[in-house]
């Protein structure tokens, strides 16, 4: 195996070219705990820390390594190896970080398609699934839904979700699957070409995992069962794994996820909300928030039938959430702005005592 067994491209290699000294090497971050990494270049694995000068320039979260990431690492030792910098990204998955507005944390880089798993039995939602669109969108993934555990519910139950699911978004491709009963797995399989990027995401329980190990026809991975043995909580899948299938895909796991905070998302919800978006091009007042302006289009649509009441309104608390998102950025930034003029003035005066 080598770079490009775990996804390396032509375009990557061009740019470590012109930009990497070659006493780096090239590797790529399969998995995060905090504040630790392993990387691989395809051959080997290495234990892996950032450099305190990478921890330094680091101004949030979302400046540290990712898994998907390609990075330029030095090695010591066997397995050993000190990343020194990230290689551009080409797509960041992202969300708000959990408690922390304004504050954004990767779930993983350098995807090209993700599986959003939303199981049938008791996690299908519509209004989270245009959430999980509305990030992949804005970062230019491909989102593809798969519902699961098909197994555990009714033939009319599964019907019913395609027909609600066709009602409020008719682009998304989905796939149906039990990881009990093997169906759809194939549809899967197929769907995943060589040396592409996909990562699994979606609340706890839903089975990621299981996926992944269905995929890989081997239990590597640790799954609902096993944990509720030992006890250890809801959550089964405690760090982020990249995976290289038999068939040349590249697979990413990720720990369940309860909340989705909007970012800077403006381009994924004109996609989700395309419907919507189309409408308000006619509402009256270019700056129209379809809430009870007068000739507002979107309203007029609302009260017609033309455009679904719950998209609708998942549609507001969203953009309200990524405009509250922008605001906290920008108060931000002045705020750090406001305290580097203090630090220069600070040593401004400090040179005049002298
Ligand atoms: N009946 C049925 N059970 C499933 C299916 N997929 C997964 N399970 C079970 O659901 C439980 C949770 O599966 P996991 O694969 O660990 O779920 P996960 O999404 O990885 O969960 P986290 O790691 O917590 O995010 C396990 O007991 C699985 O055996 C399915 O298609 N049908
Ligand atoms: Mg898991
Ligand atoms: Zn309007």
């Amino acid at each position: 195996m080598n770079l490009y067994d775990i996804g390396f491209t032509e375009d990557l290699s061009d740019f470590v070219k012109d930009t990497v000294p070659s006493n780096f090497s090239i590797a790529r971050v399969t998995q995060e705990h905090r504040e630790r990494y392993v990387v691989s270049d395809g051959n080997n694995e290495f234990e892996a820390e950032i450099t305190g000068n990478l921890r330094f320039s680091a101004n949030s979260r979302a400046d540290y390594p990712a898994v998907g990431d390609w990075v330029a690492i030095t090695t010591y030792d066997a397995d050993q190896a000190i990343i020194h910098k990230i290689l551009p990204r080409k797509s960041i998955l992202e969300r708000q970080a959990i408690g922390k507005s304004g504050e954004i944390q990767i779930i993983s880089t350098n995807i090209d398609v993700a599986f959003i798993i939303q199981s049938i039995n008791n996690n299908f939602s519509i209004n989270r699934l245009e959430r999980y669109l509305t990030i992949c969108y804005s970062a230019n993934i491909e989102p593809v839904l798969v519902i699961s555990k098909i197994d555990l519910s009714t033939e009319k139950e599964i019907q019913d979700a395609i027909i609600n699911l066709k009602k409020r978004d008719r682009k998304v491709k989905f796939i149906l699957l039990s990881n009990m009963t093997l169906e759809g797995l194939d549809q899967i399989l197929n769907f995943i070409q060589t040396g592409k990027t996909y990562c699994v995401v979606g609340s706890s329980g839903v089975g990621k995992s299981t996926l992944i190990n269905n995929l890989l026809k081997k239990n590597i991975l640790k799954t609902g069962h096993i944990s509720h043995s030992t006890n250890k909580g809801r959550h089964i899948t405690d760090h982020r794994e990249l995976f290289v299938l038999e068939n040349g895909g590249i697979i990413i796991d990720t720990p369940g996820m309860k909340e989705l905070g909007m970012t800077d998302n403006i381009e994924g919800i004109k996609t989700t909300f395309q419907d919507i978006l189309n409408i308000s091009l006619m509402c009256k007042f270019p700056d129209c928030k379809h809430i009870n302006e007068a000739g507002c289009a979107v309203i007029e649509a609302l009260n017609n039938g033309a455009v679904d009441k719950h998209s609708y309104d998942n549609y507001q608390k969203i953009q309200k959430e990524q405009e509250r998102f922008q605001t906290t950025v920008a108060e931000k930034r002045k705020k750090d702005k406001v305290f580097g003029k203090m630090i220069k003035n600070y040593y401004k005066v400090k040179r005049k005592e002298y």
